[in-house]
């Protein structure tokens, strides 16, 4: 099929606004929607096809807006509706899409329908919601009362017990997110329709949190399963009865039909899914399936750490490229990958996959973004990847606000792990790291707010700022917007097949993309030291240089960091195995 009938979205580029951390407009120290209003050149420099905004919605921001109360309007700490309407015309004028975070496995506990699920048992929402009653024989509120022994995603049960009722209801996440019952159509159909209204007030598509835990696998008379014992915990692991649960795909498919049925090509949906298989996400993705057009899996970034994210270690790096590899060879002939390294729930990729030492910090990240940029799928860059943000050197516990780091130092202390070993693993794996305030200029609050930042700035924003970056030719953003850029020009970035080369090199990331004769080879030196790129792949010693991340030099060697794509005059290279 010729490159114009794949669908757009194979050749474009997403860029994430966390909107509290992007720019704060009105001096509250919180970024706003007027702040992005005032930033949309540097997106539109930059070159990006879609932004993806993160919740902007009423909120209590329990959990920073992932948990809604009104899922039709706007909190005034991020502006009006008004102003949503203005930012959706301004990008729309760039030729700009706008993608709106759509969050339906859970409410907060201060939305109306839970509200009214909560008054009383005989509420006409109750059965909007989980509620359970204790496990057979215990008293509310005993320890191991809960309905199940789940554990949730933000420590401790999922299970909150109601005082009034004396029944528990669910919430996988924090306590203040409680699940919706999708088994009921009324919740489906409610969820339908607020689509719809987005859909008709211009949005171009949705990212959908957790979408893939949606359906629960619950037993014809109402009861869900204990999960297998967690090694240390006093829970089980529910995930087997709520990740990709019995019905998903059938809600899915639901959706489409009700909601994008006339005009899904234009839209962009892409689903959040924790602990997809490539298996799955063929599913998922299938086009003749009409589920979503491709999903966030997370395998990359749990190679780093032993079961749970608080527990790291070193990252191999033939694992992450036997991760890509396999995701790149399943969805090869069905379905489509998102590609990312960032977002604002992973530490920042130049601390976390590169090194963001001064003298490799540069380097390593325009590398980054080069194996971003090169793999087959949608990449999407999360705000301040394209200026080279880095982890936040937090000091103390008082400097981190997310729920889940918060709660998981609660849970850690309680159960006798050191505090100070607890604030070295958040110190490397919060997700604050992502959150920080994007960086600018110089000035004292880097030119996100004249007020007190919510949440400090990275006090490395004097060096590493978006004016300095874009001022400079060199930069990573200068790199992310020649990497845009030949995704638009060359149809083999978009569509070319995918081999990977050299799986089992831990220095030397090498793959080669091809499409109608035209092959890119692509080389990355993902470590400190100097490479011997003759030895490893000869062929490339003769590639034309298409674009690289240093000046030129010795094409036989990569330097440290060095990434180059280079196109081959003939077909496949040898030297690896797909
Ligand atoms: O995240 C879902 C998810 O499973 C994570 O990435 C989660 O943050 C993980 O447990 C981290 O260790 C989505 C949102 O992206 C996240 O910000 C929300 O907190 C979460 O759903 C609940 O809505």
């Amino acid at each position: 099929m010729p490159a114009a009938d794949h669908p757009w979205w194979t050749r474009a580029v997403v860029y994430q606004v966390y909107p509290r951390s992007f720019q704060d407009s009105d001096g509250d120290g919180v970024g706003d929607l007027g702040g992005i209003l005032q930033r949309i050149d540097h997106l539109a420099d930059l070159g990006v096809d879609v932004v993806w905004l993160s919740p902007v919605y009423p909120s209590p921001q329990a959990d920073n807006g992932y948990d809604i109360s009104d899922y039709q309007d706007v909190d005034p700490l991020f502006g009006t509706l008004a102003q949503l309407d203005q930012l959706v015309a301004a990008l729309h004028a760039r030729g700009i899409r706008l993608v709106l975070d759509l969050v339906v496995n859970h409410t907060s506990d201060e939305h109306p329908w839970f509200v009214e699920s909560r008054s009383s048992t005989d509420s006409p929402k109750r059965d909007w919601y989980w509620w359970r009653p204790p496990r057979a024989g215990m008293a509310a509120g005993t320890p191991g009362a809960e309905p199940t022994n789940w554990h949730s995603h933000f420590s401790g049960p999922t299970w909150q017990l109601d005082e009034a009722s004396g029944e528990y209801y669910l919430h996988l996440f924090a306590a203040k997110q409680p699940d919706l019952n999708w088994e009921n159509p009324e919740v489906r159909h409610a969820v339908y329709a607020m689509m719809r209204w987005w859909l008709d007030r211009g949005v171009d598509g949705f990212r959908m949190d957790v979408i893939n835990m949606i359906s629960k696998a619950v037993a014809p008379d109402g009861s869900l399963p204990d999960g297998p014992q967690l090694p240390g915990l006093p829970y089980g692991d529910g995930t087997p009865f709520f990740s990709n649960g019995p019905r998903i795909h059938e809600y899915l498919q639901e959706m489409h039909r009700e909601v994008f049925a006339g005009h899904p090509e234009q839209l962009l949906l892409v689903g959040e899914m924790p602990g997809v298989t490539t298996e799955q996400a063929r599913l998922y993705t299938d086009p003749a399936r009409a589920e979503v057009d491709m999903v966030f899996q997370f395998e990359h970034v749990q190679l780093d750490f032993e079961g749970s994210k608080w527990h790291p270690r070193p990252l191999r790096m033939r694992d992450l490229k036997a991760s890509f590899g396999r995701w790149q060879a399943g969805l090869a002939d069905v379905g489509w990958n998102s590609l990312y390294w960032d977002n604002h729930d992973q530490p920042r990729a130049v601390s976390r996959f590169g090194d963001d030492s001064p003298r490799f910090r540069r380097d390593s990240a325009t590398c980054l973004a080069t194996l971003l940029h090169l793999h087959r799928g949608t990449p999407y860059v999360y705000q301040g990847e394209e200026i080279g943000m880095a982890n936040h050197p937090f000091t103390a516990l008082e400097q981190f606000r997310d729920v889940e780091s918060l709660n998981h130092h609660v849970q850690a202390v309680a159960h006798g792990a050191d505090p100070a070993e607890v604030l070295a693993v958040l110190r490397r794996m919060s997700r604050d790291n992502a959150r920080t305030p994007v960086q600018w200029d110089a000035s004292p609050n880097a030119g996100f707010t004249t007020g007190t930042p919510w949440i400090a700035v990275n006090p490395d924003h004097t060096e590493w700022n978006a004016q300095a970056q874009r001022a400079d030719p060199t930069s990573v953003f200068a790199h992310h917007r020649r990497l845009v850029a030949l995704r638009h020009d060359l149809p083999v970035v978009a569509l070319g097949d995918f081999t990977m080369l050299l799986p089992e090199h831990d220095e030397v990331y090498a793959f080669t993309r091809s499409l109608d004769g035209d092959t890119l080879l692509v080389v990355c030196n993902v470590s400190g030291s100097v490479q011997d790129l003759a030895g490893l792949l000869p062929e490339a010693v003769d590639g034309e240089v298409v674009l690289g991340n240093l000046p030129g030099d010795d094409p036989a060697v990569l330097r440290p960091w060095e990434a180059r794509v280079l196109r081959l005059p003939s077909a496949a290279p040898s030297g690896g195995s797909p």
